[in-house]
């Protein structure tokens, strides 16, 4: 399976190496409009073809998928362009811009009969996935209550400077994640009611969101997220859970301990050879969706955040951002 890569920038370097980590799997072209971060990737990877236009690539051919890893406004004409060419399609989260963006995406690719994915990544972190397993197990009966809570104080900005400029900042980027955390335990959403703050001064959106969350099967889900908690020790980038069902609890405590009706078990995740401490936890994660889509390509299934399941997370993110501006709880109906 040949995979060509566009955005050579701070987190596509986690997904060259998953790829490359893949049996069966080779990386054949690399895309970045800025030349010098395109030739760094392409050394560093030991890839041959290299292109500052994406559109050049895609004519040129020769690859079975397209690995979109740039930041959001790119996506809607690179996936559209990937799809005028008949590829497979993976796209960073968040997908898209709007929900109707979002739409069109899922509509291009569709038409093509080509699979579609958004690496939608941290429901595939380990110790996230030790807890999905445990409660669609059966576990702990049927779930009536559930938090997601992501809650920290790293400085995301000096990687990602783009995060301080936005309007939108944490439902956007990482809310996105601990809703789809949420939908992945729990199931689709009815409506959501959410309220925001930005308390660190420097940054331009949000820094702060609690939304609580109405599924349709019935279970209460609140979801919490903070960039600008101050706490000791550090939790980056931890999920922790804390689930009841009808039949007992499930936690996931800091320092990836899962405790699953009062037995505690370590869930860390291995820090692979390319990865660093504390991003291991995310960085296992990208090997371990890429794995799944490539199984799912072979397999002829769909991933389970394919572009189609992932519209029901990106319409929890404009349902939450409407919620907090008109202090209202938001049907997912009305996004
Ligand atoms: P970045 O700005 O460091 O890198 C993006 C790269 O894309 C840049 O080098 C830019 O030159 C290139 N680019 C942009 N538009 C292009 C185009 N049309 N053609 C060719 N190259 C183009 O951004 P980043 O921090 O690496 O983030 C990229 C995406 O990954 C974002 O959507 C972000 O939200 C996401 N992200 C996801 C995770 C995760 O865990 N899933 C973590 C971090 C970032
Ligand atoms: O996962 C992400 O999307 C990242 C971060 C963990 C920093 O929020 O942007």
């Amino acid at each position: 399976m040949k995979i060509a890569v566009i955005g050579c920038g701070f987190f596509a370097r986690n997904q060259m190496h998953a790829w490359q980590d893949i049996d069966g799997v080779k990386l054949v072209a690399l895309c970045d409009r800025d030349a010098g971060r395109l030739a760094d990737a392409a050394q560093a990877f030991g890839v041959a073809r290299s292109y500052t236009d994406a559109a050049q690539m895609l004519a040129d051919g020769g690859f079975d998928v397209v690995d979109i890893a740039t930041t959001v406004d790119s996506h809607r004409p690179l996936v559209e362009l990937a799809a005028a060419h008949g590829v497979h399609v993976i796209c960073q989260k968040p997908f898209a811009l709007t929900m109707a963006d979002a739409r069109a995406m899922v509509a291009a690719v569709e038409a093509t009969g080509k699979t579609l994915m958004v690496h939608e990544n941290f429901r595939w972190q380990s110790a996230i996935r030790a807890a999905i397993d445990a409660v669609r197990g059966g576990a702990i009966g049927t779930p009536f209550f559930g938090r997601v809570s992501f809650r920290s104080g790293y400085d995301v900005f000096s990687g990602q400077p783009y995060l301080a400029e936005g309007e939108r900042f944490i439902i956007e980027d990482l809310g996105i994640h601990i809703l789809d955390i949420s939908r992945a335990l729990f199931g689709d959403v009815e409506r959501i009611t959410a309220t925001t703050r930005r308390i660190n001064p420097a940054i331009k959106g949000e820094d702060v969101a609690t939304m609580l969350l109405a599924h349709k099967d019935g279970v209460t889900s609140v979801v919490d997220c903070s960039y600008t908690t101050r706490r000791t020790p550090e939790t980056f980038p931890e999920s922790l859970l804390e689930i009841d069902g009808t039949k007992g609890t499930l936690r996931l405590d800091a320092g990836y301990r899962l405790t699953v009706d009062g037995v505690t078990r370590d869930v860390s995740p291995p820090v692979l050879d390319w990865a660093e401490r504390p991003w291991h936890n995310i960085q296992e994660s990208v090997l371990l969706i890429q794995q799944h889509f490539v199984d799912c390509l072979r397999e002829g299934r769909q991933p389970e955040t394919s572009g189609q399941d992932n519209l029901q997370t990106f319409a929890l993110v404009e349902a939450a951002y409407l919620s907090a501006r008109e202090a209202r709880s938001v049907p997912l109906s009305e996004v």
